[in-house]
């Protein structure tokens, strides 16, 4: 079976005057080129541009094939040889189109991007609206038939006892055999009838997927004539009490909030910033990472399989307004988001909590029905996962008995501008906010922070000012992570990332980064680094280790 990418140089042509794609392709005018994965609204001469972006490349395939595109922004429709073959509804959301791509021989692919804001992607988001194909291209030249879902869910972690769950495509009619390799040893010789089927077998020579730990096992499926392979880590969360446990141990998360965000890349960030950013999040001690606010790109699960960072990845919606949340289109698109993206990212073992609707009405008893629907379609496709959504509605919040962990995104210390320093805010308010947590419920802090202008430098440690950011990071380590009635802990955020002029954005950027939009730290991320050092913030797990 013959796979590959097709990221490279594409031809592209911007239609300043679009604003909604269609679904037919017009005449278009090739007039220039652009990298795929890319954002064309960074870098002249359609810097900050709205309008529809047409990338176009010319492939040799054919037959039944997949095209998976991991990501775009804000939405797109997908033209084979002029015919439209499928949308990408969800700026960020991957997605997969199997379709006959006809005769062996060049074909034309066309990808229409939009990136005027949507019924998902509003405009007042505090997060910039890129637009561009944001991850790789790929095709997979099919049998015909196919695996369309495969997840893999870890039994037992104390035997290295697996099952994996398997769905084949409409293509598929007959009885095939199905195998399952593990780092090359056979497990399982089957026959696959009809649509699903599972299948329950041992790892041989397991060994255990912890942060500390990220050991990976290599999996082979073969359908038939069908095959593919993907890495697999062994690992069971449980909670306890009010405890979060990873492979029975203790977990303590420590770590950020990221955009994928940066001057020359926007969204697009390759493979090399992506991992650079994980080296030195990891380098600083910290095992966790809000992928903040939507789905996130393969390259960056991939990296935090392998680097054993934990991920909390959440669908697109942010502090959506009552005439926008209210809608059955809302929840459609909330629910379709949480089981695609459970579906998609299922086999990670990095990934930990799947989150949804940041800052939402949880006060309303309107909305607490949906928040009980989004979790539901959550739980249905994966009850293996934690779910939760970050809250700000604090002690109003009638929602916190729905998910498995509180989370909430309180900002003391910040808020209070008429005082020169709140910092002495941060204490009292954590004490409160523990409160209002239902008794027995597990609670993490899913974003906290202050704003930093890089290089702004203040004797009197202002507001804005490094100094600032870095007293009231250090005081939240030394009032979170020491507190056990709190599992977790993300700054908001790991690095300053482009947002919009309105809402008080300096430079319209959300400047709360530890770091600036080129990675370059702060005080306030070295004073973290001093914290870890000095302090760590999971003892249970470091000192033990882990061999199984
Ligand atoms: C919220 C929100 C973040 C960011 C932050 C801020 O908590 O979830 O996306 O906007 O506020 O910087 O004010």
């Amino acid at each position: 079976m013959n796979t590959f990418k097709l990221d490279g140089i594409w031809d592209f042509y911007f239609d300043a005057e679009g604003k909604t794609i269609a679904d037919t392709l017009p005449e278009i005018n090739f007039d220039t080129a652009l990298s795929v994965p890319g954002c064309y609204d960074v870098a002249a001469p359609f810097f900050g541009k709205r309008g529809i972006g047409y990338y176009r490349c010319i492939t040799r395939t054919g037959g039944s094939i997949r095209l998976s595109i991991d990501g775009v922004g804000v939405e797109a429709k997908v033209f084979w040889d002029g015919k439209l073959i499928g949308n990408c509804p969800y700026a960020y959301m991957p997605e997969k189109f199997c379709f006959d791509a006809g005769e062996y021989k060049e074909h034309e692919l066309v990808i229409a991007v939009c990136n005027h804001f949507n019924k998902i992607y509003f405009s007042y988001y505090d997060f910039y609206a890129y637009g561009g194909i944001f991850g790789s291209v790929k095709i997979e030249e099919l049998p015909g038939y196919c695996i369309e879902n495969l997840k893999v869910t870890t039994l037992d972690y104390q035997t290295g006892k697996l099952r994996a769950d398997v769905k084949a495509n409409r293509f598929l009619r007959k009885t095939l055999p199905i195998t399952f390799e593990i780092d090359g040893k056979t497990v399982v010789t089957e026959k696959f009838t009809g649509k699903e089927q599972s299948y329950e077998f041992s790892v041989p020579d397991f060994k255990l997927w912890s942060p500390e730990k990220p050991n990976l096992h290599r999996m082979r499926v073969t359908l038939g004539t069908y095959e593919e392979s993907l890495n697999i880590g062994i690992r069971t969360l449980e909670t306890r009490g009010t405890q979060l446990y990873l492979n029975g141990k203790l977990l303590r998360l420590m770590g950020y909030n990221r955009h994928e965000s940066h001057p020359e890349f926007g969204a697009a960030t390759p493979p090399s910033l992506i991992a650079s950013d994980l080296q030195t999040i990891k380098n600083q001690g910290c095992n966790f990472i809000r992928g903040s606010h939507y789905p996130q790109r393969e390259s960056f699960l991939d990296a935090c399989d392998k680097l054993g960072i934990l991920v909390w990845e959440e669908t697109l919606g942010w502090d959506v307004r009552d005439h926008e949340l209210f809608t059955r289109e809302f929840l459609f698109k909330q629910k379709d988001q949480a089981k695609k993206l459970s579906d998609i990212h299922y086999n990670h073992p990095c990934i930990i909590i799947w989150g949804f609707m940041n800052e939402t009405l949880s006060e309303d008893k309107r909305c607490r029905k949906i928040i009980q629907k989004v979790y539901d379609v959550y739980k249905a496709n994966d009850s293996t996962r934690w779910v939760t959504y970050a809250s700000n509605r604090y002690e109003k919040d009638i929602c916190m008995d729905i998910v498995d962990i509180v989370a909430m995104n309180p900002y003391p210390g910040w808020g209070g501008m008429t005082e020169i320093n709140s910092i002495h805010r941060i204490r009292p308010r954590m004490e409160e906010l523990k409160a209002a947590v239902p008794e027995g419920k597990p609670f993490i802090i899913s974003e906290i922070g202050s704003a930093a202008i890089y290089g702004h430098r203040d004797p009197h440690r202002v507001r804005w000012s490094e100094e600032y950011q870095a007293e009231l990071s250090t005081e939240v380590c030394h009032t979170v992570l020491g507190d056990d009635r709190f599992c977790g802990l993300a700054f908001w955020h790991f690095c300053d990332a482009k947002s919009y002029l309105t809402g008080g954005r300096v430079m319209g950027l959300n400047d709360k980064g530890l770091l600036d939009q080129y990675r370059r730290p702060k005080l306030g991320f070295d004073a973290i680094s001093a914290y870890m050092k000095e302090f760590g913030y999971a003892p249970d797990n470091k000192k033990e280790g882990e061999s199984k």
